[in-house]
């Protein structure tokens, strides 16, 4: 389309000049409105895509402490049944010794009751939820991270001060989904996960080496790169369950302390008092593909509050 010519008069012209930059200035605002709400992203071949993520604004209810929107605030049943549990290194090369059920059976079947998991790993918007309704004292970077990032920088009794508050707080609020309260006042109860419950919710029945299959795919999950990404940013649709970041973004803290194999964790008495490591699972943001895998695990000292490790909660009998 000609906007103007040589034979144009001034004020035509002039007109033409005032369009073109009203058509500038508004492809300026629609770039800016565009990268504001962009996440990183990567694709199974390793590039860093750029796509809208406005879901992430849509998906937490900043009129109940940031927790997801729907009848369960973002709690996801797991039936209960047998699953598959540990890394026989005759099908998973890169299996750790340390993810071996005994020594002499390496991966067996495991049997747990109906629980729920949250589809998503805690978020610092929702930490800053406690924090601001107790004055919890944080460590010094625990809220380094934007509000639909996972809260990092945590500890194992920060994230279990934040389970029992949370735990308190849905039972007596007129906020909380009548289906959450039915489960809640059924005798059940919100904490961290058991490692089983962790292990089952992420690899599904079937005993997969990674939360969609068996080859390692970072259009799924975020791992090998530089940081944390907003929780539920990469779809999983192969999944179980429907959950996201089960693999990398952070490692997530368990209510089970660490043993060298499996079923001594699984059978072990928890102590409070005594001194323990505590099992994290599902590998971090930085990570190579090995570690990211849906049986790896490592013990971390309870104290500890690392860039990395956050956790996400679990409903059950425990
Ligand atoms: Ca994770």
């Amino acid at each position: 389309m000609r906007l103007f010519s040589n034979q144009d008069t001034p004020s035509r012209s002039v007109g033409g000049i005032a369009a073109i930059a009203t058509i500038v200035i508004l492809v300026a605002l629609w770039m800016y409105y565009q990268q504001r709400n962009t996440t990183a992203k990567i694709d199974s071949e390793d590039h860093v895509l750029i796509s809208n993520d406005r879901l992430n604004s849509e998906k937490f209810r900043s009129d109940a402490w940031f927790l997801p929107d729907d009848d369960l605030f973002g709690f996801v049943e797991i039936a209960g049944g047998p699953f598959i549990m540990g890394s026989d290194p005759n099908v998973d090369p890169l299996a750790f010794d340390n993810e071996r059920l005994t020594t002499a059976t390496p991966q067996g079947t495991v049997n747990l009751s109906t629980y729920f998991i949250s589809r998503y790993e805690v978020t610092s918007g929702q930490f800053l939820a406690f924090v601001k309704a107790t004055g919890f004292q944080l460590g010094p970077r625990t809220l380094s991270t934007a509000s639909d990032h996972p809260a990092v920088n945590v500890s194992w009794p920060d994230a279990l001060a934040y389970c029992r508050w949370l735990d308190d707080n849905l039972r007596t609020s007129h906020q909380t989904p009548q289906r959450l309260k039915d489960v809640l006042n059924g005798g059940w109860r919100i904490g961290l996960p058991s490692e089983a419950e962790w292990e089952k919710a992420a690899r599904g029945t079937d005993g997969r080496i990674y939360p969609w299959g068996d080859t390692p795919r970072r259009d799924r999950a975020n791992y090998q790169f530089t940081h944390t990404l907003p929780v539920g940013s990469l779809d999983c649709p192969e999944c179980p369950f429907g959950l996201s970041d089960m693999s990398g973004n952070v490692w997530e803290w368990t209510r089970t302390p660490y043993h060298q194999n499996l079923q001594d964790s699984l059978t072990a008495q928890v102590n409070l008092d005594a001194p323990a490591l505590w099992v994290m699972r599902g590998g971090h943001y930085g990570d190579p593909p090995q570690y990211v895998r849906t049986a790896i695990r490592g013990g971390a000292d309870p104290g500890a509050r690392r860039a990395f490790i956050g956790f996400r909660l679990v409903i059950s009998r425990f």
